[in-house]
């Protein structure tokens, strides 16, 4: 490990230890050691398609079979993935500290899966915490393009996504599309906890994506530190009090202290 690296790591430990109130942000990079591919980058594709040509409202419209073959393909992708280190940190942290609210773009639900894990080995912790705020849905769940009907997400074997039990309108996954506006309990909850925060902890984001992005600059207009993990520049890199260039498997368990 670099002296750099090392020395950020201390800060950034301390920084958190003394933090009363604390946000953490994590994107699609946490779950990437997990075996979950991130969005942005060259590896960020399916069939030569851009998930910023699949994730929209208009793509499931023109073809629903495509879009919905790219969610079945996630969703079995998903299942084979387990929580990381990183995950496994955050949940520490989220299970065992006051004041924490963890809000995650991610719709892979290895937040959850981690805080179940982590809950159970702390005994007598809940064994379904309730959290993280995850901004951009769950691919778990479906839900009706039609009545907003939400279900667990279909295992059926045919080619497109299956009608409504209710008002057979077309299923979707219950994520949250580009256009689309985010659940504004949800995105409230977390742009409150991001202007309360001292520290707002950033991981795995290439924080582009409005109005999550926005978190941590909540946070920096209340006077609070943002500290961010990444192995590449962000356009919050310049704004961050630290910033941590490594991956969030190696880095979040050292500043993470139990
Ligand atoms: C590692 C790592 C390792 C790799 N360790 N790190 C204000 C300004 C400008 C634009 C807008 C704005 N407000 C709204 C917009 C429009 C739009 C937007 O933001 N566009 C920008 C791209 C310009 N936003 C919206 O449309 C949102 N809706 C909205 O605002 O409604 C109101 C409205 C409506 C209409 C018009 C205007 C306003 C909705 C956004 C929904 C995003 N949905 C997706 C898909 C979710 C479902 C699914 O999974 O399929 O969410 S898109 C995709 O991007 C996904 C992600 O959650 C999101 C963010 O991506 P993330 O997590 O940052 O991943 P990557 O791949 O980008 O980055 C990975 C990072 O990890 C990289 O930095 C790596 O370096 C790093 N990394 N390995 C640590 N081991
Ligand atoms: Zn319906």
């Amino acid at each position: 490990m670099s002296e750099a690296l090392s020395d950020g790591i201390a800060r950034a430990s301390s920084l958190l230890d003394e933090a009363e109130s604390v946000v953490v942000l994590t994107g699609a990079g946490v779950s990437a050691e997990s075996g979950v591919p991130t969005f942005r980058g060259d590896e960020g594709l399916w069939r030569s398609y851009r998930p910023e040509e699949l994730a929209t409202p208009e793509a499931f419209e023109r073809d629903p079979v495509l879009v919905w073959e790219w969610y079945q393909w996630r969703r079995s992708l998903i299942a084979d993935c387990a929580p990381n280190p990183g995950h496994q940190a955050l949940a520490r942290l989220a299970l065992l500290r006051e004041r924490i609210t963890l809000v995650t773009q991610n719709v892979d639900g290895l937040h959850h899966r981690a805080a179940r894990a982590e809950a159970a080995r702390l005994a007598g912790q809940s064994p379904e915490p309730a959290f993280p705020l995850e901004v951009h849905g769950a691919i778990h769940r479906d839900r009706c393009s039609g009545c907003g009907h939400r279900t667990d997400a279909a295992t059926g074997e045919e080619p497109g996504p299956p009608p409504c039990s209710i008002c057979r309108a077309l299923l979707r996954p219950d994520v949250v599309w580009f256009g689309e506006t985010l659940d504004p309990s949800v995105i409230g909850a977390a742009q409150e906890a991001a202007s309360a925060a001292d520290v707002c902890l950033v991981a795995g984001t290439s924080a582009l994506v409005h109005p999550a992005a926005g978190l941590p600059w909540l946070t920096i207009r209340a006077g609070g530190a943002v500290v961010e993990v990444n192995p590449d520049e962000t356009p919050l890199t310049g704004a961050a009090e630290i910033s941590l260039r490594g991956r969030s498997g190696h880095v979040l368990p050292r500043i993470i202290r139990d």
